[in-house]
């Protein structure tokens, strides 16, 4: 659909409208919650994306050098059981480096791109890179995975497969019941040939995760307390960022990372456009996210409970990384 150019301004701001109130209503609902919480999607504003870029790149997180390296070194295995023209749809794909390694130049064995995410800076980014490596058409949706899933589904091409990439541990943002509900999702979409191409980080030694979300240079500091930034900004919120420390922990029964912002003295918060006034307690936290690690054998489990019975596992051993294929 074209629309006119007159018009184009007036709908863009009515879907910023709407994507505000409902940052708005999550704020509110999740920081009234026990413990307050705040969800991890909205780390993602422009200088989120780029702080999350620069995690990537930081010694101590090994997430995104691990998983590139695997592409690279099994793209034709991974590729070689989907039948040609092959569709991708990426979900939460970030600057789109990963999308690059594995698919290559725009040909059968990448010929049909869609890329979900809830950065309108990180889709720039990706169809930027993929442009220049001659990709003329790449179709974006700026939501949720479910909703870009059910979108995307509708556009593949109607012969050869369809991989779908949920790559870089992002499944792991989610509590397992959800996680597994999205696989589910996943698997419905897909039809006999096509696949799912997972990403997971392993369970490691609990320093070594520690490093990963709390580093030296505190890029992750500054990416967690950019949240509060950006609520002050968008919504009317009035967080003094210097209020509130940045603190990772290992939570073992639960086998997830956790980030929170922990107030260092009390202090009353508003939120004008969430409607909240909120008193915080000295050392009282908002758990901002999960990133919880697997084993191989449960990323394997958790497939199959969404009804993936083939798979096909590459583990790297030294960063405790693994990617799987999971074949309808
Ligand atoms: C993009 C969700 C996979 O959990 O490792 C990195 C986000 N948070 N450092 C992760 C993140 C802090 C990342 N994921």
């Amino acid at each position: 659909m074209t629309v006119p150019r007159s018009h184009r301004g007036t709908r863009d701001e009515a879907a910023t409208a709407a994507a505000r109130a409902t940052f708005a209503s999550e704020v509110r609902e999740y920081l009234l919650r026990t413990p307050r919480q705040l969800p991890s999607k909205y780390f993602y504003d422009d200088l989120g994306s780029t702080l999350f870029e620069a995690i990537c790149r930081l010694p101590w997180y090994h997430i995104t050098r691990a998983e590139s390296a695997l592409l690279a070194a099994h793209r034709a295995a991974i590729l070689a059981p989907l039948r040609r023209p092959i569709s991708l749809i990426e979900l939460g794909g970030g600057s789109g480096e990963k999308l690059a390694i594995l698919a290559g130049p725009p040909g059968p064995q990448a010929a049909h791109v869609q890329l979900i995410d809830i950065s309108r800076s990180a889709l720039e980014t990706s169809r930027t890179r993929l442009r220049e490596m001659g990709y003329a058409s790449v179709i974006t949706h700026q939501c949720t995975y479910e909703e870009g899933l059910m979108r995307a589904a509708r556009h593949r091409l109607a012969d050869g497969s369809l991989l779908v990439l949920f790559l870089g541990s992002n499944i792991g943002n989610f509590d397992p019941p959800v996680a597994r509900r999205l696989l589910g999702h996943v698997r419905r979409v897909l039809r006999d040939g096509d696949a799912l191409l997972l990403g997971t980080d392993l369970v490691k030694p609990e320093r070594e995760l520690l490093i990963a979300y709390d580093d030296p240079l505190d890029v992750t500091a500054a990416f967690n307390r950019n949240l509060l930034r950006r609520i002050n900004d968008e919504l009317g919120g009035t967080f003094d960022l210097d209020g509130f420390a940045h603190r990772a922990t290992w939570n073992a029964a639960d086998s997830r990372v956790e980030m929170h912002l922990v107030s260092r003295r009390p202090q009353r918060v508003r939120v004008a456009a969430a409607d909240l006034s909120i008193e915080f307690q000295e050392g009282e936290q908002i758990w901002t996210e999960s990133s919880h690690k697997y084993t191989p054998e449960q990323v394997l489990e958790n497939g199959r409970e969404a009804g993936f019975d083939r798979a096909e596992q590459w583990l790297d051993e030294r960063a405790r990384f693994a990617l799987t294929r999971f074949s309808v």
